[in-house]
Parts: structure tokens; sequence; C-alpha cells
């Protein structure tokens, strides 16, 4: 068997993304997203998936050229690659994460969120190589079906007018009715039985009030709220104060370990982050402060998946929960998020996942929710196949962009409706 990669391709996409609204715009009409191969000598491909904006597409390539030649099978080399490529400072030192609101940029998480895709296709690559699936390399599944949450967005019924889109039947969420109705297609279509709203686009009562009608549709089931950080820390304790008895955690209230910590002191709901806790570096200020119960792991930004089992270790040490960030993301990303989260005992909350929103995938056969859940797969690999097809005709929708939308830029997207609008400053409220 010869396990040695023989060439990486790299192929950037745009997919069709609903106009979802989030505290700082509203998100663009298509998405980037990079489709990672690893090719084996023996001519077994691996796939991976990650973010598509340009900076990791830069960082891809040269990693790309470096692990050539190594072993799928030679994980830590890989990351070894990594640590060498080296990082366009630019890309990293005091930008603002506009569209992805995933905390800390630092080169390092840079390196991590593109090596993740390449350590799932050399994962995907060895399964097939074996016969085994990506759980089983991670040390097997102890779960056969992973569940996943209703996540729930205000949204327009459509990107406004005279932007290229595609049209979507999910309707517009501007107000708790349609944000019930919105929950109440998930549910219904999905299976879901936990709901996570997209908050920090209304003011806090608006939001609190649709939180109230989804508890009232959906008596005892979990439900989360996540304006981004846009709250200070008296308006996060008053939500958490109206909203107590309903919510299983309360996520990323505001902004930053010591905002957070202070809330968590004050208020007996459980917080959950993706945004103060992204780096194993940011962790023993935040547990040791006792800023978070609940850390959303993404295996995108944490440097794959053997790296979520890490973070899940270390959160068991700390009796801090894990469970799963998601941002706009393929069916890739999901068999990945599905194959860890099957191997993480101490996952008690359903994982997030973008997924039902996208219309558009990269795969013959799309992932399927059933009851809120995915089954682990069995198949070697990830247990998922490319459709080629697919694949050139999205890779062709991001050659034909201008630029315009290869990174995403909620706040951009949002000026085509109102052009006045600049990045709301935090606390927003
Ligand atoms: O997709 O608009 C969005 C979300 O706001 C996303 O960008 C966040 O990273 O879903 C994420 C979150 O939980 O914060
Ligand atoms: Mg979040």
């Amino acid at each position: 068997m010869n396990l040695a990669i023989e060439r990486v391709r790299l192929t950037p996409v745009l997919v069709a993304d609903p106009p979802l609204l989030n505290t700082q715009g509203v998100h663009q009409p298509y998405t980037p997203r990079l489709i990672v191969e690893v090719v084996t000598a023996d001519g077994i491909t691996g796939v991976g998936e990650t973010y598509g904006d340009t900076k990791y597409l830069e960082l891809a390539r040269p990693l790309a050229r470096k692990v050539t030649g190594r072993r799928v099978s030679d994980l830590n080399g890989l990351f070894r690659d990594a640590d060498e490529v080296a990082v366009d400072a630019s890309r990293v030192v005091g930008q603002a994460d506009v569209g992805g609101l995933r905390g800390v940029q630092t080169a390092g998480k840079l390196r991590l969120s593109v090596v993740s895709a390449f350590e799932v296709a050399c994962l995907d690559a060895l399964g097939k190589a074996l016969g085994l699936p990506v759980h089983a390399l991670l040390g097997g599944k102890v779960r056969d079906a992973v569940e996943y949450s209703a996540y729930l967005f205000y949204k327009w019924a459509g990107h406004p007018a005279g932007v290229p889109s595609e049209p979507d039947d999910w309707g517009a969420a501007l107000d708790p009715a349609g944000v019930v109705e919105q929950a109440r297609k998930l549910a219904g279509r999905y299976g879901f039985t936990s709901f996570k709203l997209k908050g920090g686009v209304f003011p806090p009562e608006e939001e609190i009030a649709a939180v109230r009608a989804l508890a009232g549709a959906f008596p005892g089931r979990p439900m989360r709220l996540d304006p981004n950080g846009a709250w200070s820390v008296e308006t996060s304790l008053r939500v958490a104060e109206e909203l107590g008895d309903v919510l299983e955690y309360l996520e990323d209230p505001a902004l930053g370990t010591p905002a957070m910590a202070e809330i968590a002191a004050r208020t007996g709901v459980p917080l959950a982050t993706n945004m103060c806790v992204t780096t194993f570096a940011e962790i023993p200020e935040a547990f040791t402060r006792g800023a978070v119960q609940v850390v959303l792991s993404d295996h995108h930004y944490w440097g794959g998946l053997r790296n979520t089992q890490h973070l899940a270790a270390v959160c068991r040490a700390f009796g801090v929960g894990v469970s799963m960030h998601s941002n706009t993301h393929l069916g890739i990303s999901l068999a990945a998020m599905t194959h860890v989260a099957a191997t993480v005992p101490d996952l008690h909350h359903a994982c997030d996942s973008h997924y039902p929103w996208q219309s558009e995938d990269v795969l013959t056969e799309r992932l399927v929710f059933e009851g809120g859940r995915v089954a682990v797969p069995d198949a070697p690999g990830l247990g998922v196949e490319l459709d080629r097809d697919r694949l050139a005709f999205l890779h062709r929708r991001w050659l034909d962009d201008d630029g315009a939308l290869r990174d995403r830029d909620d706040a951009a997207a949002m000026r085509a409706a109102d052009p006045a609008w600049v990045t709301p400053s935090v606390p927003r409220w």
C-alpha cells in the first residue's frame, strides 16, 4: 500500500446562501468554501473542506506543495508542515473577523483553519485505504447518530432586488411569529428538537419575545440565543434573568473573557462560546475564571478532528461542556463533524449546523437529518462521494466572480440593502 500524497487539488467554490441576518449584517448570496483533495500514489482520493476566503486559499497553496510526498497517515508531519508555511501578517494583525464572528485572529489559528481540511482529507484517504470509517481511526464511535439543533436566523424573504442570488423557500423571519414559523419548518423537515436563534440583530426585547414565542410553541425544548457578543454585561444579565427558565445556555452574550466571566458570576444561566475560547491559549484564563460552561468547537479553526478530541479532553478535566459551532458549510464538513462528534463521550448538547440552509452541495448524495440526527457513516473514510460536475459548477461560479464575493463580508452584503450600513460597534445594546 503506497499512502504517499502524490498531489493535492484545491478547489475554491462559491455556494448559494440565503439572506441570514447577524449582528454584522447579512450573509452574501454566495459564500466561499475551499475543497481540498489529497490523492495518494495508489490513486485514493480523500476530501476535506474549510473556509474559502482568499487568506485561506493563499495559505493552502504552499501547504499543498509542501505535503506532497508525505504519507496520509503522517498527521503529525502534516501539522509540522503547516507550522512552516509563512502567514502574511496583514491577514491576521489587527483585522476584525468581519464575516465569521469566530474570535481572535492569529497566524496559528489561520494555519489550523487550513490544515484542518488537509487532516480531514488525509483521514478520509487513510480510511478508504484501510477500509475503515474515519470515526474508527479516531478511536471508534460511542454513538450511532449525532444530534444537531435547529439553527434559526432572522431572515429576509430574499436577497435585495438586483443582487444575483438563488431563491429559497424558507420565507422571511423578522418577528416572533416568523421565527416560530421557521422553527416549525426546520423541525418538520429535519426533526430537530432543540433550537438556537442567532440574535444580535434586533433590540434584545424583540429577541427575548422571539425566544419566549419559541418556548411557547415547543414547550420543554432546549433554547439557545446567540447575539455574537452584541450586548453589554448588564443587557446580558437582563436577558438571562428574563429567559433563564427556558435557556439551555446563552451563547456569547458579550465580547471577551472578562465580560463573560462577570456575567457567569452573576447568573445561573450557563454560557457557551465560539468567540472567547477559540484557541488552546485562551483556555486557562477563561476556565479558571469560570467564564464559560460550554465550548463550541469548530474543527476547522481548532485544527481538525484530533484537536477537537484534545479540546474535549481538556473541557472534561475542567468540568466544562463541549459541543460544536458551525458556519456556512457543505456536506464534507458535516460528515467530518459527525465522525468526530461520534467519538466524544461527553457531548451532551446538540451540535450547531448551517447545513439545512445550504441548498447546494458538492456530494453525490446529501447527508440526511432524521429526528434531528445524522447517522454516523460506517463506510470507509468519511463515507461521502464528490460530485465532480457539481464541484466544477460551483468552482466556475468562483472563477466568474470578479472578486466581490470571494471574501465573505456580511457588512458589505448589508450595504446592498442599506448603503449607510457600517458594522455596529460593540456592545450594540
Ligand atoms: O452564520 O451568521 C452566521 C453566524 O453568525 C456565524 O458567522 C457564527 O460564526 O454561527 C456562528 C456562531 O455561532 O457564532
Ligand atoms: Mg456562536
